[in-house]
């Protein structure tokens, strides 16, 4: 069966100058659409201007993550129930599993997830132009044009949630549970006990030290969820 997804390390992900932007985009979304024939109903120009309609000409601290809606509208993605996995603080992580367990999907093996990865850019007031140096960074301002993006893409891929979800976090850090992470702020919050059946955290630890299920952050956790969805813990050494 073939399920829209792709992992990224098969496909060539090369960095832009500020002028290739646009074909960066267009380069992965159509090497994204040959390795993933489910996905072939979309269109690499369209998704380009619904991306692009969404930060040029504003300032790049005020793009609220709204302003990505036509793009998430735009792009036609399969849900892929009981094989969704989430992650805080994990990236490097969670990704080396996806890339050696096929059975594994992240944001980034979705279409936009893939495409957007590790990308900046911005644009600017009174301008036409695409930049992708001197953009603000992450925390320099709430409603930035990549965390903005990040939030709304988050929030579809959870939206799209179903089946047995697991979330992969940090045991090495003093709250793997983070309040202030994309994960805690957007996905948790959008999970739906309708569609989703149960959630299993992974706690990645360092051999017998760190963090443990019962800690604290995942207690809020535990909370967090829709009591219908059955929750469990299971602390994994890295
Ligand atoms: O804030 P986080 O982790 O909890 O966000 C991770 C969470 C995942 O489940 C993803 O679905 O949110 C989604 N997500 C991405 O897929 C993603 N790719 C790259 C969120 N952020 C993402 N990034 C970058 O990681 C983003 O540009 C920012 O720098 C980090 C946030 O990761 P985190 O704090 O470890």
């Amino acid at each position: 069966i073939s399920l829209g997804v792709a992992h990224s390390h098969v496909l060539s992900s090369s960095s832009p100058s500020s002028e290739s932007l646009k074909k960066t985009i267009i380069d992965r979304c159509e090497a994204f659409i040959q390795k993933n024939k489910s996905s072939s109903a979309n269109n690499c120009q369209k998704i380009w201007s619904a991306f692009e309609q969404a930060f040029v000409g504003r300032d790049p601290c005020n793009v609220p993550m709204e302003a990505y809606d036509p793009l998430i509208h735009t792009v036609i993605q399969d849900p892929v129930c009981n094989r969704m996995l989430f992650w805080s603080k994990t990236k490097k992580i969670a990704h080396d599993f996806t890339e050696k367990r096929d059975c594994f999907l992240t944001l980034e093996d979705t279409l936009v997830g893939f495409v957007m990865n590790e990308l900046t850019w911005c644009g600017k007031e009174e301008s036409n132009e695409t930049f992708t140096t001197g953009c603000p960074g992450w925390t320099d301002c709430v409603n930035n044009t990549v965390r903005s993006f990040w939030n709304r893409a988050s929030a579809a891929f959870a939206d799209a949630a179903c089946g047995d979800v697991t979330a992969m976090l940090n045991g090495s850090i003093a709250t793997p549970f983070s309040p202030t992470s994309v994960f805690a702020t957007i996905e948790v919050k959008r999970f739906k006990a309708a569609k989703i059946k149960s959630l299993s955290v992974v706690l990645v630890t360092k051999e017998n030290e760190g963090t443990t299920c019962d800690d604290p952050s995942l207690q809020d956790l535990q909370k967090e969820i829709d009591p219908k969805l059955k929750y469990n813990c299971k602390a994994v050494p890295e």
